[in-house]
């Protein structure tokens, strides 16, 4: 067996590693019998060097099998699914999803993140909602499962350890941005909840990891490769990720949103990613022969209020109070009876008129982050009241002085470069008779 120096040689002058070597590097890191700085330098080559198939699917089985790898009931072969998103900007799709697939009858074991630099977490999201307890055992996740059909959780110590500690390296070694350990990093969660099937949701547009449509193909072909190597029936969704999703951002306003698109009342471009997904897991499930057949069950779980059940008894095993639970899910809540709201909210006008043609999401990110909605660094708190509500749409046609953006935001007040900023976000065009086309969809990739 080749020691560390010598692993780290073979990656650095470009050979491969085989499966022997990629355990033994992972085993080191797991037991701490490396050096942080000879693991730093193993990132670094496998950042330099890249990785072929074959490395990156061993990389991402030893990584899966540094901790516990979850089991469940023989009864469950089949129906135990979950989705992946490479992160956006309002983006509150586990939200909607999760329950949705609970009421199809799906088995929904979701591990979620928190927000770090501009994209949100959705452990940050239900956190905003008093009570919502994020970190399950292993006991209580079976049987939110078994009662509920789905429960968001965070990542505990045993699960995938070498992850937690990879990602904590990578951070000080400027290597997150490396395909193999991406791929490693996602999948190897993702195969730690035993799943069936896996839809990733992966980004492309000026908000997102990845900027153009090329790139965020590769990242989906890596990921779904990972996936599909583990026997996960793996498919992705590419989608544009320019203008934030829905009209909410920010951690409470965001989990509004999500109980009103629950209630049948949500944003098109958020139902459209939710039945999407949604539809290819069923579809890839063998549960209905095509994603549109399942779109429209999924569709139906929404507006017919059996979605909206399930989250409020997902709500509940999370350790919610049952008064809470229950006022958040009636028809007409006074959602902020329950959610504190912002002691301040400004609303910004239009500056011309015209037809709106880009809400920059990533602006608008960065200037809520900043104001207190997000972290630059991981344990950083947070304040979940702070985010905006969008008041126009794209393609809409606005007059000059009109409020297109309500900021909610605590001291200190923005200042008048945030301001401008987010004045800067909205770009208001000569106007069109056609209505504004923009395709969130760009593609769908199934397993083969
Ligand atoms: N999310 C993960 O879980 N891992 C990563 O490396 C990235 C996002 I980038």
């Amino acid at each position: 067996m080749l020691s560390i120096p010598e692993l780290i040689k073979k990656k650095r002058d470009g050979q491969t590693l085989n499966d022997d070597d990629i355990r033994a590097f992972i085993n080191a890191v797991t037991s701490a019998t490396i050096q942080d700085s000879q693991t730093g330098a193993m990132l670094m080559a496998i950042w330099q060097k890249g990785m072929v198939a074959t490395e990156t699917q061993s990389l991402t089985r030893e990584m899966m099998l540094s901790g516990d790898v979850m089991s469940w009931p023989k009864e469950w072969a089949g129906i135990v699914v979950d989705k992946h998103s490479t992160g956006g900007v309002g983006d509150k799709v586990s939200l909607v999803l999760a329950p949705a697939l609970a009421a199809c009858g799906y088995k929904v074991p979701m591990i979620s993140g928190r927000g770090l630099a501009h994209t949100g977490g959705t452990l940050d999201k239900l956190e905003s909602i008093p009570g919502f307890n994020v970190y399950l055992t292993a006991t209580q996740v079976m049987e939110t499962l078994s009662s509920v059909g789905c429960c968001i959780v965070g990542q505990t110590e045993s699960l995938v350890p070498a992850d937690r500690i990879l990602y904590a390296l990578r951070d000080a070694t400027s290597t997150v941005d490396s395909l193999p350990l991406i791929t490693g990093s996602i999948i190897s969660k993702k195969g730690a909840e035993s799943l069936n099937a896996l839809v990733l949701d992966v980004k492309f547009g000026h908000a997102a990891l990845y900027k153009d449509l090329a790139s965020a193909k590769e990242l989906a072909h890596s990921l779904m490769t990972a996936g599909n190597g583990l026997g996960i029936c793996t498919g992705a969704v590419l989608t544009r990720m320019d203008v934030p999703i829905g009209r909410r951002v920010g951690n409470s306003l965001e989990v509004m949103e999500s109980l009103e698109a629950l209630k049948g009342r949500g944003p098109p471009d958020l139902m459209e990613l939710v039945t999407t997904q949604g539809g290819m897991l069923m579809m890839m499930s063998g549960k209905v022969s095509s994603q549109s057949e399942g779109s429209k069950l999924i569709s139906e779980a929404v507006t017919g209020g059996a979605a909206l059940s399930k989250f409020q008894a997902m709500m509940k095993a999370q350790g919610v109070a049952n008064e809470v639970a229950q006022s958040l899910c009636a028809a007409h809540a006074d959602y902020h009876r329950i959610l504190r709201k912002a002691e301040h909210q400004m609303e910004l006008k239009t500056q011309t008129e015209g037809t709106v043609r880009d809400i920059n999401g990533m602006v608008l990110a960065e200037v809520l982050h900043k104001l207190g909605a997000g972290r630059t660094k991981a344990g950083e708190p947070i304040n979940h009241s702070v985010g905006a509500e969008l008041l126009v749409s794209l393609g809409q046609n606005v007059k000059k002085g009109v409020p297109w953006l309500c900021v909610h935001y605590e001291r200190p007040a923005l200042s008048s470069d945030q301001i401008n900023q987010l004045q800067n976000a909205l770009t208001v065009g000569a106007p069109r008779n056609d209505t504004h086309s923009h395709t969130l969809v760009a593609e769908l990739l199934l397993p083969q």
